[in-house]
């Protein structure tokens, strides 16, 4: 029959509708010198322009040579050098850029400028224009997670360029973060903003995270679990920083080893600082800061913190619990 394009169900039922899932994902750890030099080595040969990204992408060795990091999300880490633009574009892919290395290059999202410093999360939402650019005198380099596979997955990928480097100003920098940064919103009326409605911050200083994550542990015993753990999100709706993308900043406090949990949601670990060992499924493995981590769905974590150690994270969940199909199990 399969000529004619059928197939008995009967023979591929248990590998079509699992009891639980079963990723061909694999647990990697990319160290960032090792990456950083192939990234350094990229910035002689080519330039961000001619690129239009310059960017190295993080391939999980268990998806077959796609451009995945876990089934559903892409990551990849984009350098850009003094004085370099990477020209102004909008695509149907949402992204975010948490930066690695180097202070003063900035995104811009329909034309307002985001400062970018070390372990900014910084936003640049699908359908919105944006732009990069480097002015400082360092290379300045970040980790991008798109949900490239999401969207490819559904076949719904539209991309265009503004044809110029750089979108006009709109709004000073620093403007969405006074309106929607500080816990408040703009008045209807004179202060009303032009962003998209939905999509108000788009910028996380690392300032501000850590700084609350300090807080918290001043006072609080650490979760069994999540040690002191906030998820970035999006004042304007109460949800994820994204429709497909959730993130999350995590402290575990010296010596504690957390509590097996794992969850449909595949993800992305950045080490931000202090130093650990992972357990993930069958796999163990120290890590230190910038290293990047995939952690493919339902696999069990385990996080032993050998001093205070400070993670970033990203994973699919905002688009599994839009779906209604997302499940976590804490043990
Ligand atoms: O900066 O828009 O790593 O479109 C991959 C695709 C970055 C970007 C990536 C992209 C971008």
């Amino acid at each position: 029959m399969s000529p004619s394009a059928l197939a008995p169900l009967w023979e591929v039922l248990n590998n079509l509708v699992l009891p639980e899932p079963s990723s061909p994902a694999k647990v990697h750890r990319w160290h960032y010198a090792e990456a950083r030099d192939y990234l350094m080595r990229a910035g002689d040969l080519i330039s961000a322009r001619e690129a239009e990204r310059r960017v190295l992408i993080l391939k999980n060795p268990g998806l077959g040579g796609e451009a995945a990091i876990t089934r559903s999300l892409y990551a990849g880490l984009q350098l850009v050098l003094p004085g370099e633009v990477a020209p102004c574009h909008r695509h149907s892919q949402s992204a975010l850029r948490f930066v690695l290395e180097g202070t003063g290059a900035f995104t811009a999202v329909d034309g307002e400028k985001a400062i970018m410093r070390p372990y900014d999360l910084v936003l640049t939402p699908g359908g919105q224009w944006h732009d990069h650019g480097n002015t400082s005198e360092q290379p300045v380099i970040w980790l991008d997670g798109l949900d490239i596979p999401t969207v490819t997955h559904f076949d719904a990928s539209f991309a265009e360029r503004l044809g110029e480097d750089a979108h006009p100003q709109t709004r000073p920098a620093g403007d969405t973060l006074a309106r929607y940064g500080r816990n408040m919103r703009p008045l209807p009326g004179s202060m009303a903003d032009t962003r998209p409605a939905g999509q108000a911050l788009f910028h996380y200083p690392y300032a501000e995270w850590r700084g609350a994550l300090s807080k918290l542990a001043e006072t609080k015993a650490p979760d069994p679990h999540d040690g002191y753990a906030l998820e970035f999100f999006n004042p304007a709706t109460g949800g994820p920083i994204m429709p497909t993308i959730s993130a999350q900043a995590q402290m575990l406090p010296a010596g504690l080893v957390t509590r097996p949990r794992r969850a449909s949601a595949g993800a992305v670990i950045v080490v931000v600082e202090g130093s650990g060992e992972l357990r993930i499924g069958d796999e163990t493995m120290a890590v230190e800061p910038r290293d990047i981590i995939a952690v493919p769905a339902w696999k069990p974590l385990v996080i032993d913190a050998w001093s205070d150690l400070t993670l970033f994270a990203f994973s699919d969940r905002a688009a599994q619990q839009a779906l209604n199909i997302y499940r976590e199990h804490l043990a």
